[in-house]
């Protein structure tokens, strides 16, 4: 298991050296913001970053993301030039020694909440999502009413994509991804890289459009489009928790094999599509943390793991969910967790 943080590069309030002061912390996880989707990563840059990071004693481990484009995921005319591309990053991304590609497949919203300071009663804040609050938001003006992180688009440019997805139901998209995955996995193979497909954020639909890797199911699925160790997940706790039809110890199990990043995050189902984000630890929300760790170490995983969002705490301010203080403490927790399985798992083993 290596430890790993998520850092929004250069301008991200919390820093290097902020990072590499959190106990058993060794990996950097982040991509090159400043390339427009769909162009090839330079190699020179993502050289450059590697050194920036080596530069403070941390390892350059995950790149989390490459946005795969809207067109590779409706099926336009344009996708070979665009996938051709992709394969080329991943390339460099071999190339930089960068073994991990965490990326998603969900049409046009990556995670979505519906309030991104709910005020906890201990003070803190956390994110949280609501399915009545999400049905309430007005599109027409464009993402300008949607919290989160979702590309800025115009109204204009939201309702034509919207308007592109109504030919593509969930079988297409799945299609689709099919498509794309025959094109660049033989590349990551060659190239070194472990693909990391991220789940869904809620693991359900929103706003009309299909989603794909929500459920063991879709899952189970999507990983048999092409039979590679280099086509792999992103297990992501908070993701697939949210929805208390996913048995998240028994996912861990079956997909542990293909698990290449671990994105641990807890979250509290508060309704049938409602949920909020708490601390890491099991006893704080619904997800079996201890389980799924233990779980994952079963199946041999033996990747890059990350605390994923945390509350504001202490009085931080900073980007929603990755502010520095509650995913430090996370790391750590997650630290005491695997530390301890591994103990007790070698007595058992040895018993
Ligand atoms: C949210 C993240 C996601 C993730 C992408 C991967 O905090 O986990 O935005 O980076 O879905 O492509």
């Amino acid at each position: 298991m290596k430890m790993s943080f998520r850092w929004y590069g250069p301008d991200d309030p919390v820093t290097l050296a902020n990072i590499r002061q959190i106990p058993a912390m060794t990996g950097i996880v982040t991509a090159l913001y400043d390339v427009p989707v769909g162009e090839v990563w330079p190699l020179d840059k993502l050289m450059a970053r590697k050194a920036q990071i080596e530069a403070h004693g941390l390892e350059f481990a995950v790149v989390e993301s490459i946005p795969v484009p809207e067109a590779v995921k409706l099926g336009l005319p344009d996708r070979d030039r665009l996938i051709s591309n992709y394969c080329r990053s991943i390339s460099h991304l071999g190339a930089a020694g960068v073994q991990v590609l965490c990326y998603n497949f969900m049409p046009v919203f990556d995670w979505t909440r519906t309030n991104l300071a709910h005020v906890n009663a201990d003070g803190s804040t956390a994110l949280t999502f609501r399915q009545d609050d999400l049905d309430g938001i007005d599109l027409s003006r464009g993402t300008a009413g949607l919290p989160g992180w979702a590309d800025a688009y115009s109204a204009e440019q939201l309702g034509t994509l919207r308007a592109s997805y109504k030919e593509v139901d969930a079988e297409r998209l799945l299609e689709n991804f099919a498509y794309f995955l025959r094109a660049v996995v033989p590349v990551a193979e060659e190239a070194g890289v472990f693909m990391a497909l991220h789940p869904d954020d809620p693991p359900w639909p929103i706003f009309g459009l299909p989603r794909i890797v929500g459920s063991a199911e879709q899952i189970r699925r999507v990983l048999a489009l092409v039979d590679s160790r280099h086509h792999g997940l992103t297990f992501c706790t908070g993701s697939l928790g949210a929805s208390a039809d996913n048995d998240l110890v028994a996912m861990a199990r079956e997909f542990g094999p293909r698990v290449n990043f671990t994105h641990a995050r807890n979250v509290l189902i508060t309704g049938e599509r409602d949920f909020m984000e708490v601390p890491h630890p099991s006893r704080c929300g619904s997800v079996d943390m201890v389980g799924v760790l233990d779980a994952l170490l079963d199946a041999g995983f033996d990747g890059p793991i990350r605390p994923d969002h945390g509350r504001m705490i202490w009085g931080e301010q900073g980007r929603p969910g990755y502010g520095l203080y509650d995913r430090a403490l996370g790391a750590t927790y997650l630290v005491g967790v695997f530390d301890a399985l591994k103990r007790s798992n070698t007595r058992r083993d040895t018993a």
